[in-house]
């Protein structure tokens, strides 16, 4: 990355390091992947810039527009990027910027940088990607303008207009290079989400989104409070458990430290930890001195108020942060990433400033604010007796396998007689009915079938306990054979493929997800190994003439009905249900590993915190976001085995 240490920025404070042919031939390097999360990475690179103009304190407004042909502009009301004749170079700063790789100044009087973090490229890479860029800056009452074709200059910057000199900022418009990506139609949500929670991470900015395609659309993004509306906003659809949303801030070390957090009346945990507004899903030292400040915090609270007596066990940071909603967000200026992905804060100076910050203000909160710091103790000590309990559940499962047959297995599931595990299959199945038609179609060798009845518990909405009592669950579990949390071990895997069968209507949807929770939050490594698929059963079936069709699709029906035909010979049914098939139809449509769709549930370790904040809002009260979800999961389930 670029450092500039002097602190005041002409035209030639910028380091120059590489061309920018490379960026063309090897895309992926540069930004990720050339998928539609590297097309709308570009959108991201761009703002970030606005961004770090806003930290610096010069810009309030940043507008994002979708245009009619897929371009995106960018407007700022910074100072504009600057225009002076760069010397090393004998070109204009912003040609530099635009056109050398790794060119970039440090934003402002030693203010934080945001652009870069991820992959530590910038203005330069969106424009080798682009079919074309062009940039204006309104700067001294003049109108600056350039235009560059995949990288390359086609006009030196030149004066094309005035303005009034009070008005100041950069525009930049993009069209992302079809022949770099394998799709350049932007998603209006994917940057609404991600827009937004650049506007929860800097208060006070305004972001406006505007999506120019079809129907015009525009949201605007303004939070005053910043993180702690980010809580609300993660918490809203929940219950809370008091009003207010704690909040503290402060700088330890050049290092700035906010946090902003409130209890909801779930067991979950989120906590979102970010390093200048880039998320670490991994933490780090940031997230580490936050846990840290709150467990000692409420013991020492709790001690002092005799709401733990001296005989009682110390709260555990588990059961302090049961149904916790958190965001941790530092900003500093030299961040260290480790771990595989490089994604994990490592700087120890973070860790002791988030663990001052927190330390001191939240013990300060907890003496003004009495109620809350009881009610927030109250939950921590009932937590602690439910993993106090859970814990015996479990030892008492271990050793009287209640449930359980000879064999270990739970007596609901019709194993597999196969032994190696790589061979064999799991069919998670919904209601007894499907659950029988289902052992009767099988192939015994390899495919195993474990029957639920009816709706499967909301892992996010029971406690600990809870969810171990119940019966479906410790069935999947003893299935499986892998345990859970610290007991989880995927040697002991018993089936490499776990598949979930469930109707293909709402009430289907709605279970599956349920099921995808429950792995997700016990078992999570079966999912991100690849372990886990959903079975498509059909929506129709077709016949004509003693021959028989199946649709998944009504796409698929039509194209059928187009083939052979739309006479009244055509039987048209419409399955409602997996009941609804014979145990040969389920067979052929649904089960057989030559003739079925399985659909592989995909996360990958980036989108990790995406997705928790989506398992999030979609396990809540509201009705309306789980149906997002439900369309939003769709994206992580790939086509297999057509
Ligand atoms: F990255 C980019 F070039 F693509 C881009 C940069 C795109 C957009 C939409 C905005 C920006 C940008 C850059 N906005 N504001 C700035 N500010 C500067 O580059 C700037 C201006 C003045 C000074 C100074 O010290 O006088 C320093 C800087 C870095």
């Amino acid at each position: 990355m670029v450092d500039n240490s002097k602190e005041n920025y002409g035209g030639d404070q910028i380091q120059i390091l590489e061309g920018l042919e490379a960026v063309r031939k090897r895309p992926g390097m540069y930004i990720g992947s050339t998928s539609s999360r590297g097309l709308h990475h570009l959108v991201y690179e761009i703002v970030d810039n606005s961004v770090d103009e806003a930290l610096a304190g010069f810009c309030n407004t940043i507008d994002v527009q979708i245009n009619s042909d897929n371009s995106i502009t960018v407007k700022d009301n910074g100072r504009g990027i600057p225009v002076q004749i760069n010397t090393k170079t004998g070109r204009p700063a912003v040609e530099v910027v635009f056109t050398v790789l790794h060119a970039g100044g440090k934003f402002g009087g030693g203010a934080y940088k945001v652009s870069g973090g991820l992959h530590g490229v910038g203005a330069s890479v969106v424009n080798a990607l682009s079919t074309w860029l062009e940039v204006k800056v309104y700067n001294g009452g003049n109108i600056y303008f350039q235009r560059y074709e995949r990288g390359k200059i086609m006009n030196d910057l030149k004066v094309i207009g005035q303005c009034d000199p009070e008005v100041t900022g950069t525009e930049v418009t993009f069209l992302p290079d079809p022949e770099i990506f394998e799709d350049t139609v932007y998603d209006y949500n994917i940057l609404k989400t991600r827009l937004r929670e650049t506007a929860f991470l800097t208060k006070g900015i305004k972001i406006i989104l505007r999506d120019d395609r079809e129907e015009k659309i525009e949201k605007t993004f303004h939070y005053e409070g910043g993180i702690k509306e980010f809580v609300t906003y993660l918490n809203k659809g929940k219950t809370p458990l008091y009003d207010s949303v704690i909040y503290c801030e402060g700088t330890h070390n050049d290092v700035y430290v906010e946090v902003s957090l409130q209890h909801n009346d779930g067991y979950t945990e989120n906590v979102y930890s970010f390093v200048n507004n880039i998320v670490t899903p991994e933490g780090g030292t940031h997230l580490e001195g936050f846990r840290r400040a709150l467990t000692k915090t409420f013991n020492d609270y709790a001690r002092s108020k005799k709401l733990l007596k001296d005989t009682e066990q110390n709260l555990s940071g588990e059961d302090i942060r049961e149904g916790l909603t958190a965001i941790i967000s530092v900003k500093i200026g030299e961040p260290q990433f480790e771990g595989q992905t490089k994604q994990k804060l490592g700087n120890s100076e973070a860790r002791a400033a988030v663990e001052n910050t927190v330390s001191e203000q939240l013990t300060y909160f907890l003496e003004q604010n009495p109620s809350v710091a009881r009610t927030i103790c109250e939950k921590s000590i009932l937590a602690q007796r439910a993993r106090e309990a859970a814990r015996k559940a479990r030892d008492l499962t271990r050793k009287t396998k209640s449930a359980l047959e000879d064999n270990g297995l739970p007596g609901k599931l019709a194993d597999c007689s196969d032994k190696n595990p790589a061979n064999c299959e799991i069919y998670i199945v919904e209601g007894d009915s499907a659950g029988g038609s289902a052992k009767t179609a099988r192939d015994r060798a390899t495919q195993a079938i474990l029957p639920l009845r009816g709706k499967i518990l909301n892992v996010e909405k029971a406690r600990i306990d809870r969810v171990l009592g119940n019966e479906e669950i410790k069935a999947m579990i003893t299935a499986f054979g892998t345990g859970i949390y610290d007991d989880f071990d995927i040697s002991k895997l018993r089936y490499h493929k776990i598949i979930i069968m469930t109707d293909a209507d709402v009430d289907g949807a709605h279970i599956a997800t349920l099921l995808l929770t429950f792995i997700y939050r016990f078992m999570p490594d079966l999912i991100k190994q690849g372990y886990v698929y959903l079975a498509t059963p059909p929506l129709y079936q077709i016949a004509k003439n003693k021959k028989v069709w199946y649709a998944y699709s009504d796409e698929e029906l039509n194209s059928i009905l187009t083939e052979i035909g739309r006479d009244g010979n055509n039987k048209i049914q419409r399955y409602k249900g997996l009941g609804e098939m014979d145990a040969d139809q389920l067979w052929e449509t649904t089960m057989d590993p030559k003739t079925r769709i399985l659909k592989k549930i995909m996360i990958d370790d980036t989108m990790q915190s995406e997705i928790d904040l989506t398992f999030t809002t979609l396990m809540g009260d509201q009705v309306e976001p789980r149906r997002e979800f439900i369309e939003a999961n769709a994206k992580f389930v790939q086509n297999l085995d057509i």
